[in-house]
């Protein structure tokens, strides 16, 4: 007899920089940046004769009357709260619980008690069994995945999937990262040996997300051009792929390292290709931080000038950006400030240096003594660390993110660095992807909420308006050529409560943080030690002015 299987995407704890909660805090249907890769790709490794049915609770909610043999539940850290919930109410219902993904692989001490099967690790090859057994009813209490061969991947079941509510489709092409960064888990989590899928598997994947509408699809790579030459041939598939598109083309966004920017033929072919948008790992101006990190590949080059070179080969940057490292003094938020608005990337996500509990990082500061009593999940919390920092105490590390991330998004200052990138994107060399650009696509329901929800950033106050109407102005200028400045002025309404605050937004815009205060105006954050000489804490409208040694006032 047939069994069923209801596979969970659980809300994550809080908002995050990735996250998507400020279409429902806006009024808009809910909606996800990035359709769920976890959940369509196990429904694809369930035989035939299991129905199953997903929820990505990003868009729908959790169905807990379902009748469904077996729940299944995926999730990251930043997810656990609610995983658990979900797991205690459907076993308190006498459903049987199987959790598998990043966290159950990690932390599998943490998720062993909340689960009545625990699948640690990859699942494609184990997955026969795993399925057989249930399908048996003599399921093992745990199972362990490998590393497994991505020639035996197969195509996520997105026709299951809630595909009118996120905004890009998602394909992983490989997995793995050759880099030793000492905080970093995915090494732990799928190795430093990168194993690649076949062009031939992508493509058919890619194909799938066109069918269900996707012009917009995330490469859910750790690291997408550390192997140069798969990479190459890869983008030289997708730029074809791209090129026969009849109905309006695909634009791509991915991970990479800063390494790639040394190689000109690497951006020219990325940006043909499609890819429009990158994450970087930047990390921290201060090198000796680097090196304590092992961050080797951002060591001894200019990061500045590299990360312009990307842009002006027409890929626009969001910046990964972290504080507290050993080496790092009270002088590194000012460091850190400087530094961003020296570049033009509208988006930095921040946060202080955590120890996720599975790294190198959180090993040797468990010895050290180092570590706070809540444990690796505390490492979860926006603006919360569990690392007792060596040169600052814990409060001037939360106080400095909190001006940090005030000063970087303030309107006026993510202003000047949007007008920049404006400027600049694509100054060097203008992508074929761009020149081909010939048909539009029929717009989909949450690109045009998107759309509404930039036209509204300009009723939130003078700054806001500001921001956004100077640079939807140079976008329509003749010169600009910038296709990811909407969204990124868009992505910067998404904001998180304010460290140590509870219920304090740190941008002024309405998002769903839980405390229904983000319509009132805050104010900015209380000033970190090394500037003595910065704004009032209640000078939020004074701010741009009042950033030392910014340029903003020259943008008035
Ligand atoms: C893509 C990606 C993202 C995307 C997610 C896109 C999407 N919607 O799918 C974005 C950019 C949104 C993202 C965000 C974050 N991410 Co991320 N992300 C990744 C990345 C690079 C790939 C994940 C992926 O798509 N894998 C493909 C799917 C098919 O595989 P999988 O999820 O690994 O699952 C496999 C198995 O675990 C198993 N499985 C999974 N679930 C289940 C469930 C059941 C029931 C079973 C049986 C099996 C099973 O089957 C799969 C196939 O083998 C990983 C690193 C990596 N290489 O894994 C980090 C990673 C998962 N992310 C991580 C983190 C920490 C985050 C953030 C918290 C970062 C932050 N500080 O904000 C946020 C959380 C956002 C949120 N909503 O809560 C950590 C998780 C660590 C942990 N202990 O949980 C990872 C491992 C690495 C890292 N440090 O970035 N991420
Ligand atoms: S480059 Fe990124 S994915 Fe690779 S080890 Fe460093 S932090 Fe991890």
């Amino acid at each position: 007899m047939a069994k069923s299987l209801y596979l969970i995407n659980p809300l994550a704890d809080f908002p995050s920089y990735f996250s998507a909660e400020v279409f429902g805090a806006w009024g808009f249907a809910p909606a996800t940046s990035m359709a769920d890769l976890a959940i369509a790709t196990v429904a694809a490794l369930a035989p035939g004769d299991f129905e199953v049915r997903l929820c990505d609770e990003n868009i729908t909610p959790v169905d807990f009357d379902v009748a469904a043999d077996f729940v299944g539940i995926t999730g990251k850290v930043s997810q656990w709260g609610r995983m658990k919930s979900i797991a205690a109410e459907f076993r308190r219902r006498g459903k049987t619980v199987i959790i598998g993904g990043p966290y159950a692989s990690l932390s599998p001490d943490m998720v062993r008690p909340h689960c009545d099967v625990l699948v640690r690790g990859e699942v494609e090859d184990i997955a026969p069994q795993l399925f057989a057994d249930l399908m048996s009813g003599g399921w093992q209490r745990e199972y362990i995945g490998t590393k497994v061969d991505l020639r035996i991947s197969p195509v996520p079941r997105w026709d299951l999937y809630p595909n009118d509510r996120a905004v890009m489709g998602t394909i992983q092409t490989s997995r793995g990262c050759p880099f030793e960064c000492e905080f970093c888990d995915v090494i732990e989590y799928v190795g430093r040996k990168q194993r690649h899928k076949p062009v031939d598997l992508v493509l058919r994947e890619l194909d799938e997300l066109y069918r269900f509408g996707y012009r917009t699809v995330f490469l859910a790579d750790d690291n997408f051009t550390v192997y140069r030459s798969r990479a190459k041939e890869l983008l030289a598939a997708i730029q074809e792929w791209n090129a026969r598109q009849t109905d309006g083309r695909v634009r791509f966004t991915t991970q990479i390292s800063i390494d790639a920017a040394s190689d000109i033929e690497m951006l020219e072919m990325c940006a043909d290709a499609g890819l429009t948008h990158v994450f970087i790992g930047i990390e921290t101006p201060n090198e000796v931080s680097l090196r304590e990190a092992k961050k080797r590949q951002n060591l001894k080059r200019n990061l500045l000038e590299e990360i312009q070179r990307i842009i002006n080969y027409g890929i626009s940057v969001d910046c990964g950006m972290i504080v507290g490292f050993d080496n790092d003094e009270v002088d590194i938020f000012r460091r850190q400030y400087d530094f961003a608005m020296a570049t033009a990337v509208p988006i930095f996500s921040l946060g202080a240096l955590v120890a996720p509990a599975a790294t190198p990082l959180h090993a040797r500061l468990a010895k050290a003594g180092r570590l706070v009593e809540e444990g690796a999940e505390i490492a979860a919390t926006p603006w919360s660390t569990n690392v007792i920092p060596n040169k600052m105490t814990r409060e001037e590390l939360f106080e400095g993110i909190r001006w940090l991330c005030n000063s970087i998004y303030h309107p006026a200052a993510f202003e000047q660095r949007m007008l920049k990138l404006i400027d600049t994107l694509g100054s060097t060399r203008v992508p074929l992807f761009a020149r081909q650009e010939a048909h539009a696509a029929k717009p989909r329901p949450v690109g045009t909420d998107g759309a509404r929800m930039l036209q509204r950033i300009r009723h939130l106050g003078p700054d806001e308006e500001s921001a956004s109407s100077r640079s939807c102005g140079a976008i329509a200028r003749p010169r600009a050529r910038c296709s990811a400045a909407c969204s990124n002025i868009v992505r910067s309404v998404t904001c998180t409560s304010a460290p140590g605050s509870g219920t304090r937004p740190l941008c002024r815009t309405p998002i769903r943080c839980g405390t229904g205060n983000c319509l009132a105006r805050p104010s900015v954050g209380v000033l970190p030690r090394p500037l003595p000489d910065h704004a009032a804490a209640d000078g939020a409208a004074t701010a741009p002015a009042a950033i030392p040694g910014s340029r903003q006032g020259a943008l008035r």
